[in-house]
């Protein structure tokens, strides 16, 4: 039999292609040179610096899996996944900014858009050049998008829309906004619009005393009588489904990206059990600082595996939306386990700034929260196999 490698315990390395290594190897490279230096201060001084954007776009981060021609790397899913992993890995915050530029801004622009809209903004978007948001969720509207209240109105020569969006990621720093809204032409069915930075009525209030993914911004999107034309509207993708395309792949990055904070916050906590010292021993010699390793271990072994095969069902198109919701929901709250339990496992060092495991545990909290809470993704697992829906 083979040797143990404790870091990696079903060999997942061995299972990546060259090209995913290579774009593995480089998100690692750009983390540790551009973003772990700068975390801890950006995250206590909730400090965002948007010039991020456009260093994740210089080194290929963005759109990876959009085609060349469109400003992508043309690469697979399980690729992306990597990326959201090694940028977790330093802070969720950051993997936000990515994802929804990626999942939730670029994807839609290239699959819902026209040619026109994927030639204005993709290559911008893809090289970091413009900022996206995607608003989906209101004031009133969390869970339930469904009931979104924001209405696009016809004038002559395009639309009016007015409405409040809530809890946007991205939105005080954005260029470029993707807008779900019911649109009265299209008997009030959702459609997406693209909206701009500067159109009148448009605003972007930022959202104070977040306790939890400091280092990335949310925001409200108010639009008072914002008038766009014609041409800011989606053309393809109508209905629920159309933003749910975009959740679909975002859900599956975050899967990804959990177990790269899970894996820090492991790490951290192996390493402090092996140099501190109490009872006269290091911690790590004690049975129940060995049984949370190994629990850690086990699930980010198994949680990894999870998301590399919907990763390679994603490619080959066999994915369904239930099975992202499986991996979203299991590594997200195993993930948050994980931090808590390294948190502990610090002693009183583990509230410090320096020993990332509290901050990282504070940002699982959203992550568990956003793109479908853990209670959503239960209900729709459960509505898959009982076929009863148990929302209301
Ligand atoms: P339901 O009847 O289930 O579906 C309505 C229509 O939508 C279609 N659909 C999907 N299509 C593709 N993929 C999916 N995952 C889909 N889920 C639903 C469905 O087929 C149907 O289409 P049609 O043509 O028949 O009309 O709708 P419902 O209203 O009962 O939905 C309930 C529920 C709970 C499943 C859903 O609303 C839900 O998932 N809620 C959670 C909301 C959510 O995830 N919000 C995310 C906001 S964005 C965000 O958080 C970004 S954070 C980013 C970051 O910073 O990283
Ligand atoms: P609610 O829906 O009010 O849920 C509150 C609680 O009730 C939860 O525990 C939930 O599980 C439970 N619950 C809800 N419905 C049911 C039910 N039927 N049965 C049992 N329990 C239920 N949205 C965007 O559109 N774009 C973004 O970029 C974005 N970024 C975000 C960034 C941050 C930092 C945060 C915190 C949120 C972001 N969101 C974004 C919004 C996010 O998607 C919502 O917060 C999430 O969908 C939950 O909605 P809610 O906060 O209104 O909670």
């Amino acid at each position: 039999l083979a040797a143990f490698d404790w870091q990696d315990p079903f060999g997942l390395d061995a299972t990546l292609d060259e090209d995913e290594r290579m774009i593995r190897d480089t998100a690692r490279a750009f983390c540790a040179d551009r973003l772990a230096p700068r975390v801890d201060a950006a995250y206590m001084s909730e400090t965002i610096a948007p010039e991020i954007f456009a260093e994740m776009g210089a080194a290929g981060l963005l759109g990876v899996t959009l085609p060349e021609a469109d400003g992508g790397a043309g690469a697979s899913y399980v690729a992306y996944g990597l990326v959201a992993r090694e940028v977790e890995r330093i802070d969720s915050g950051y993997r936000s900014m990515m994802s929804v530029q990626s999942s939730l801004v670029i994807w839609p622009i290239h699959a819902y858009g026209s040619d026109e809209q994927r030639a204005k903004y993709l290559p911008k978007l893809a090289s970091g050049a413009a900022i996206g948001c995607f608003g989906l969720t209101e004031p009133e509207a969390g869970s339930d998008p469904g009931s979104l209240r924001t209405r696009a109105t016809r004038t002559e020569g395009g639309y009016l829309l007015n409405g409040a969006k809530m809890w946007i990621s991205n939105a005080p720093i954005a260029d470029v906004f993707v807008i779900w809204a019911k649109s009265e032409a299209h008997g009030g069915k959702i459609r997406g619009f693209i909206l701009e930075r500067g159109m009148k009525g448009l605003s972007t209030p930022k959202i104070e005393g977040k306790l939890s993914l400091r280092a990335s911004v949310t925001g409200e999107v108010v639009m008072d009588n914002v008038e766009v034309p014609e041409s800011a509207l989606l053309p393809h993708g109508e209905g629920l489904g159309a933003p749910f395309g975009c959740l679909n792949r975002a859900r599956y990055g975050i899967a990804w990206g959990v177990m790269g904070a899970a894996e820090d916050c492991w790490h951290q906590a192996r390493d402090y059990g092996l140099q501190r010292r109490q009872f006269g021993r290091p911690l790590a010699a004690t049975q129940l600082f060995q049984m949370k390793l190994a629990e850690a271990q086990t699930e980010i072994a198994l949680g990894l595996q999870a998301a590399l095969r919907v990763g390679r069902m994603i490619d080959a198109g066999t994915a369904a939306p239930e099975a992202i919701s499986i991996i979203k929901r299991n590594n997200c709250l195993k993930a948050l386990a994980i931090a808590r339990a390294a948190r502990d496992m610090h002693g009183g060092n583990g509230i410090q700034i320096g020993y990332r495991v509290m901050r990282h545990a504070a940002n699982l909290e959203t992550v568990n929260t956003y793109e479908g809470t853990a209670d959503v993704h239960a209900l729709i697992l459960g509505r898959a196999q009982t076929g009863f829906q148990a929302f209301f």
